[in-house]
């Protein structure tokens, strides 16, 4: 044998020794430390795996000796190597601390739109506003109801095709009894009922939001928005109604603004009439009617249903309709929007596009 060959591992750790020590003390980052840490101890490239390798020269009565330097050596380099890494880690954290600090509160360098109120929900709060204006009470009700408050008490016949399960969204309420049958509203006047139920007359009333309902085609949505109005008291009549819509037509499109009334059928009112308010897109006057798309070249455009509230309403709800009168009328928030700003079709509404929402 030339040389000891534990000599030799000694020889061997001596000059890894002082390599690694350099290297780690300049490694400036945790990930150059770690590089050179891994050429030290690296399982297949490191330098002491070389090392390792003269092991097989060393005689087995010295292989204890020999393993415990080598062992020695191991610790003194994961040992550095953690200081280094500790002495980095602080370096960094100090330098963080004493830089110029962040100041989340200062505006973003980018220019961020500033956001407004969905198209439904501008025209929803222009039309409460209306409402507001001509004396009713504005009232927020459930989205999730007892179909006696959706249907019962509203005197819906059971046959009613809207009390069928097709058209109607049913909601199953862990725990709930079994007689206690739950919806989600398919129109506000859920909210005229609980109000109509826990109040004596005079009251008028609107409510605002969204209804379900199982349509689901190019021109319906299962939710869109209605906004419902009542009026009871002793001494109303339809001719009340038709002033308060009037007014209303009048508050939504100018002074002088057309409304006429066409005799419809809805379970709650009797009798029930379908409003029709004048175009206001198109004129006999510029020739503009003969093509006018709004209103199918009639001058009329329906926005709306109405009537005198059903006596058996009333009274499901607690109400002496010997005594006092009412009157109601719902329509549709989207039509509104449409209409107003010529939104040709309703899925538009629906699919939050910010191209489409950002034009309002
Ligand atoms: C409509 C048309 C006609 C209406 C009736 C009631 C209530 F609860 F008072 F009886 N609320 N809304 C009504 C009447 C709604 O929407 C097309």
């Amino acid at each position: 044998m030339t040389e000891d060959a534990v000599a030799a591992i000694e020889r061997g750790l001596a000059e890894l020794g002082d390599a690694y020590r350099d290297a780690f003390a300049t490694a400036s980052n945790e990930i150059s430390l770690r590089d050179e840490y891994a050429k030290v101890l690296g399982k297949k490239q490191g330098s002491l795996t070389r090392v390792m390798g003269l092991m097989r020269d060393v005689p087995a009565d010295r292989r204890p000796e020999a393993g415990a330097k080598v062992n020695a050596f191991k610790d003194q380099v994961e040992r550095t190597f953690e200081q280094r890494l500790a002495d980095l880690h602080r370096a960094s954290r100090d330098a963080e601390l004493h830089a110029r600090p962040y100041d989340l509160t200062l505006p973003g360098r980018l220019p961020v739109g500033r956001g407004h109120l969905h198209p439904v929900l501008q025209t929803r709060d222009d039309l409460l506003t209306i409402f507001r204006d001509l004396g009713f009470e504005v009232v927020e009700g459930p989205e999730v109801e007892l179909e006696e408050n959706n249907f019962t008490k509203l005197a819906f016949p059971p046959d009613h095709p809207a009390t069928d399960m097709q058209d109607t969204f049913w909601v199953g309420v862990d725990g709930a009894p079994k007689d206690a049958r739950v919806l989600l509203r398919t129109h506000t006047s859920n909210t005229q009922v609980r109000v109509m139920s826990t109040r004596t007359p005079p009251m008028a009333v609107v409510s605002a939001g969204p209804v379900y309902r199982r349509d689901d085609d190019i021109t319906h949505s299962p939710m869109f928005h209605q906004i419902e109005g009542f009026l009871v008291d002793e001494q109303v009549s339809m001719a009340d109604l038709k002033g308060v819509l009037a007014a209303f037509a009048e508050g939504l499109y100018g002074p002088g603004t057309p409304v006429r009334f066409r005799p419809s059928y809805f379970p709650f009112v009797e009798p029930g009439a379908e409003v029709d308010i004048g175009c206001v897109f198109c004129s006999e006057a510029a020739g503009t009617r003969a093509t006018c798309r709004v209103c199918k070249t009639t001058g009329w455009v329906e926005v709306l249903g109405c009537g005198m509230i059903h006596p058996d309403v009333l009274r499901h709800c607690g109400i002496d309709p010997e005594r006092y009168r009412g009157y109601a009328f719902g329509f549709g928030i989207e039509r509104i929007a449409m209409l107003r700003y010529g939104i040709p079709s309703i899925k538009h509404l629906f699919e939050n596009d910010p191209r489409f929402l950002a034009q309002f």
